[in-house]
């Protein structure tokens, strides 16, 4: 790989005639084009084989697919650290789709592809519809899809339709490869495709536990939503032209993926991802020590001002409390196969957050927090409640997340809420007197804390405490107080 000052793009040096769309990606967004399509460029890369790439997404993104379409399918990644850029052109996209564009019957048609090996995902932690691991049936997408399954609206409508009709076809089965940042993804993807499968076509649930595989997988690679300043640095390896669909990202990744699929899959191992038949230790090593971190820092250092997570860690003492977060608060709830170093894990976290070269905003990160908050702090909170582990951190990430929903920071600033709930959040804030009623509303009505918490006066007393040093103190001023701990 080309890595200086002045970068020349890597371009795919393999025949992309001989390509077919045996994987189907859905929601081709930044993390997609950075991660799973490097994986699979790399391989084309080293092997002879086929294993192209039909680019979709459901909602927004229409225009960027039909810029892809003019430009060959092909697009620029650039890695950026503080030790230069190194660019490539991936070429293992040969379509695209998206069904507000072409119809809902050609992305049916997708499915019904004989050549359709691997249906992959990146729909973020919403798109599943799921509440504790299962499907969400109050969800309104879910709802209306029930109703109307011909013409969904919602991921999981539009794969338990695609699979209907692949089945009705006669055609073998697949994969599903969750590559979204939620644990146990291969499992709660299969949890919510067989339990609308169950209310469409019992026949269906069947074929489905016969023919195709949810592997699940832990994901790795920072991928900040592309801005002014990374669309600069495309423009610095692209000779000045603008790529629509190029992306910035860091040159750290990791995919360790459970090694079950239907219908075959590209030799992933030869790009570096890990086949494993347990990838839990390294999803909740990866959830809580590095997304925990993350959520921690979105929105303690959002609150504070820090416009990015670069920033957050030239403050002594938010990289002091983050690495405290990860090694005295997220570590001892892990349980890691042997010779694996959570201290050097961590290190290398901190070192990746460091990098300046990458703008990964704060409040890009604090988006979504309603579907991040349990499998990043929650689970671990529960285990020092139960081990009688001390969680302060943990606490003040929790606090932080509420007062984020109050949509001001320390400074009266406005912050965006981006979240699922929001409605529902905005209305809190917007009825309770900022305090002990606001934390106690959100605990008891925002649905993110299960009775087991909210209902626990321990866990009540800790958040409150941790809620009335942020007001008290800042953000800043608050995590400051942790790190002398
Ligand atoms: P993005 O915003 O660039 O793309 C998100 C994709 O999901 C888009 O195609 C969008 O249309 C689709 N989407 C959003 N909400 C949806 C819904 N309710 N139903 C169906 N599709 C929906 O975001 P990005 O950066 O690609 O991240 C996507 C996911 O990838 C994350 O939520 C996370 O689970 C995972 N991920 C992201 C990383 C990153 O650093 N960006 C790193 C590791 C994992
Ligand atoms: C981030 C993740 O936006 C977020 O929630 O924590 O997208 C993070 O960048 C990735 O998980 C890193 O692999």
């Amino acid at each position: 790989m080309i890595r200086s000052a002045e970068p020349a793009v890597l371009r795919p040096n393999y025949d992309r005639e001989r390509l077919k769309p045996r994987i189907l990606h859905i929601g081709f967004g930044a993390f997609a084009r950075a991660h799973l399509l490097v994986y699979v460029d790399e391989v084309l890369r080293k092997t002879d084989g086929d294993w192209g790439v039909c680019a979709v997404r459901l909602n927004s993104g229409a225009e960027e697919l039909t810029a892809l379409d003019s430009a060959d399918h092909l697009y620029t990644v650039a890695e950026v650290d503080d030790g230069g850029i190194t660019a490539r052109s991936v070429g293992a996209v040969v379509a695209t789709c998206h069904p507000k564009r072409d119809g809902a019957d050609a992305l049916f048609a997708r499915f019904e592809d004989p050549d359709l090996s691997i249906i992959s995902l990146t729909i973020t932690e919403k798109g599943y519809c799921q509440k504790d691991g299962e499907l969400d049936l109050d969800h309104k997408g879910i709802q209306a899809d029930l109703a109307t399954p011909e013409g969904p609206g919602t991921a999981i409508g539009y794969l338990v339709e695609g699979l209907r009709r692949r089945k009705e076809k006669g055609l073998g089965g697949v994969t599903l490869l969750s590559c979204d940042n939620l644990p146990n993804n291969g499992a709660v993807c299969r949890n919510v495709v067989l339990a609308f499968a169950q209310r469409r076509d019992p026949g269906l649930v069947r074929w489905i536990s016969e023919n195709v595989s949810f592997p699940s997988a832990m994901v790795d690679r920072i991928v900040p939503a592309l801005d002014d300043e990374g669309r600069a640095v495309l423009r610095s390896v692209l000779e000045g032209k603008d790529d629509p669909n190029g992306i910035v990202c860091e040159p750290f990744r990791q995919w360790v993926i459970e090694d079950e699929f239907a219908a075959g899959r590209p030799d992933f191992d030869l790009a570096g991802a890990q086949l494993t038949d347990d990838v839990r230790p390294f999803e909740e090593m990866k959830l809580r020590m590095l997304n925990g971190s993350h959520s921690f820092i979105a929105y303690l250092g959002a609150l504070a001002g820090h416009e990015t997570v670069s920033a957050c860690m030239n403050d002594a003492s938010f990289r002091a409390a983050t690495f405290g977060l990860m090694m005295k608060e997220q570590a001892p709830t892990l349980s890691m196969p042997e010779g694996v170093d959570l201290d050097a894990y961590a290190r290398a976290l901190i070192a990746r957050f460091s990098n300046s070269r990458l703008k990964h905003r704060t409040t890009q990160i604090a988006s979504d927090g309603s579907q991040k908050l349990p499998q990043r702090m929650l689970e671990s909170v529960r285990y020092h409640m139960r081990t009688g582990g001390d969680w302060p951190r943990l606490a003040l990430g929790i606090a932080g997340w509420m007062a984020y929903c109050r949509g001001k920071d320390d400074h009266g600033n406005p912050l965006p809420l981006n979240d699922p709930m929001a409605e529902k959040l905005a209305d809190i804030a917007m009825t309770t007197e900022d305090g002990v009623e606001y934390v106690r509303e959100v605990l008891e009505r925002s649905g993110v804390f299960t009775p087991m918490l909210s209902e626990d006066t321990g866990f009540r007393t800790r958040i409150a405490a941790a809620y009335r040093s942020l007001r008290e103190n800042g953000a800043r001023g608050a995590v400051g107080a942790l790190s002398s701990d």
